[in-house]
């Protein structure tokens, strides 16, 4: 089966034509095949292009995906053993008694995420040192061997509180590597053992709204790679925390590919993979199923196209950008004066929260057991910039007219015009589509009204949960969005929004 563009081209046209006249009252037949599927959707040899679009435009997310997405922004807390070493990666042979910290306070941390208008935050309960930040029955490398409150602190536990006291989620970090664990490398013993946190940290601290899997992977002491019991992991979270998310090595989100902070031009949540299992795949890390995450094209047609040859899925997997406010993941001082600045975290926010991403921001408490000044200072400027920048919607209560089918181009378009009533200054433009019935925009365009002609303002490709665009300060009184390329009928009409940065 090949197919070239302008087949392609023809069949989105047909397609996209086919479902304008269905939202006229002509003819959509309510048949079952184009009723959401969430989850996945087979992609055979056998599909035409059509049929693949329709399929692709199907797929929609769980409930437990559709919450995590509309979460937008996460904290990642890296905290423990590393902090008081000063490293990156522990050995596993560290002395628990070098974990002293001696002015921790979770409510600091969720005071100083919060400013930054974050809405969840995930702690490192273990890091692959193995050291365990809550008091594990099944291991003595933890806090509980630690000088710090005597042995009986808890971290995760005040972690959990001080979130649940301010209305964040809260998810956690467990690394399936553990280079201190003896059992490690003794897959069943190893896996049980697992098992046995995982239970502890699912049944112990409330609701767990994440647990993110990251996919280091080793021999243990006795020369054996460890194999990991990816489905035993996944069935125990579904089981006993069935709202949460696994995130990288799991199936619910996927990783974004690097670690700076930046997503693809077009970012789908809709993708195409050839295997039919949920297992990642550890040479290949930041997803499931065979899929390389760093891959640039996850979503195109032409892609759903090419793994449909071989038969496979679409699912509903969409990105997680993990980015640190400093270089390092853990605290080192010798990073103090290395935060990012605002600009560099207010381009990551654009292009992540505002790139059908979600963004999971690292802030690594220091020596003390606190969120440092410095970063402290970042996050509230952060908070405060993107509160004053999204308070005032200039398009909300303008009246919109929606017309279809206009030609631009070889390519249908259609349109919603905006009356914003009196001429307003924007420079940031909001588009969502209402990803409960799927991500179908392949590209648009808004453009503004100077008083004589529609002059264009920025153009895009996906949109999916939230697209944010930056440009120059426009004054106009009206402004029209145009869809130029879509799977399906988009849910847009809704979700636009315009607002001034007045710090650009
Ligand atoms: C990686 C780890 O090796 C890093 O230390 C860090 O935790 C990062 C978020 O994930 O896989």
């Amino acid at each position: 089966m090949k197919h070239s563009r302008k087949t392609i081209g023809a069949f989105y046209l047909a397609t996209f034509v086919a479902f304008l006249l269905s939202t006229v009252g002509c003819s959509r037949p309510a048949s079952e095949e184009k009723a959401p599927v969430p989850g996945s959707v087979k992609i055979l040899p056998t599909d035409t292009v059509t049929e693949l679009i329709l399929k692709a435009a199907r797929v929609v997310p769980f409930e437990r995906q559709l919450a995590w997405q509309a979460l937008e922004f996460q904290a990642f807390v890296h905290f423990g053993m590393n902090t008081f070493t000063d490293r990156e990666w522990g050995q596993g042979t560290e002395d628990p008694r070098l974990f002293n910290p001696t002015d921790f306070d979770a409510g600091q941390w969720v005071e100083a995420v919060r400013a930054a208008a974050i809405r969840g935050l995930i702690v490192t309960a273990k890091h692959h040192d193995g050291f365990c930040l809550w008091l594990s029955r099944f291991t003595d490398h933890s806090v509980k061997n630690s000088p710090w409150k005597d042995g009986k602190g808890d971290v995760v536990g005040e972690v959990a509180a001080a979130c649940r006291a301010a209305g964040l989620k809260f998810g956690v970090y467990l690394s399936p590597w553990d280079r201190h664990e003896p059992s490690y490398g003794d897959s069943p013993r190893y896996n049980e053992h697992f098992k046995n946190q995982l239970r502890e940290l699912l049944t112990g601290y409330g609701d767990i709204s994440e647990v993110w899997f990251d996919g280091a992977c080793a021999e243990g002491p006795n020369g054996k790679r460890q194999v990991y019991d990816w489905e035993g992991y996944y069935s125990l979270i579904r089981e006993l925390q069935p709202g949460a998310v696994i995130t990288i090595m799991g199936p619910d989100a996927r990783w974004i590919g690097n670690e700076a902070g930046v997503t693809r031009e077009s970012e789908w949540s809709v993708i195409p993979v050839a295997r039919f299992d949920n297992l990642p795949d550890e040479k290949n890390p930041g997803g499931i199923a065979g899929l390389d995450a760093q891959a640039k094209d996850l979503g195109s047609l032409e892609r759903i196209v090419a793994v449909a040859r071989q038969g496979g899925r679409l699912i509903w997997y969409p990105g997680q950008v993990d980015v640190s406010i400093r270089p390092g993941w853990f605290y080192h001082a010798a990073e103090d004066d290395k935060v990012k600045t605002l600009d560099h975290l207010l381009d990551i926010y654009y292009t992540s929260v505002g790139g059908n991403a979600q963004l999971l921001l690292n802030i690594p408490p220091d020596k003390r057991g606190r969120i440092h000044e410095n970063d402290v200072r970042r996050l509230k400027e952060l908070g405060d910039r993107l509160t004053a920048t999204f308070a005032v919607n200039l398009a909300e209560g303008a009246s919109n007219r929606q017309r279809g089918t206009v030609p631009v181009g070889d390519s249908p378009s259609f349109l919603i015009e905006y009356d914003l009533g009196s001429p307003k200054v924007f420079n940031v433009a909001m588009i969502k589509e209402s990803i409960r019935w799927g991500q179908k925009i392949e590209s648009f365009a808004l453009d503004a009204w100077d008083g004589k002609e529609w002059k264009a303002v920025v153009q895009g490709t996906t949109v999916g949960w939230k697209k944010l665009l930056r440009f120059p300060a426009v004054e106009s009184a009206k402004f029209r969005l145009r869809i130029l390329k879509a799977r399906a009928w988009p849910g847009v009409a809704e979700e636009v929004g315009l607002y001034l940065d007045s710090g650009r």
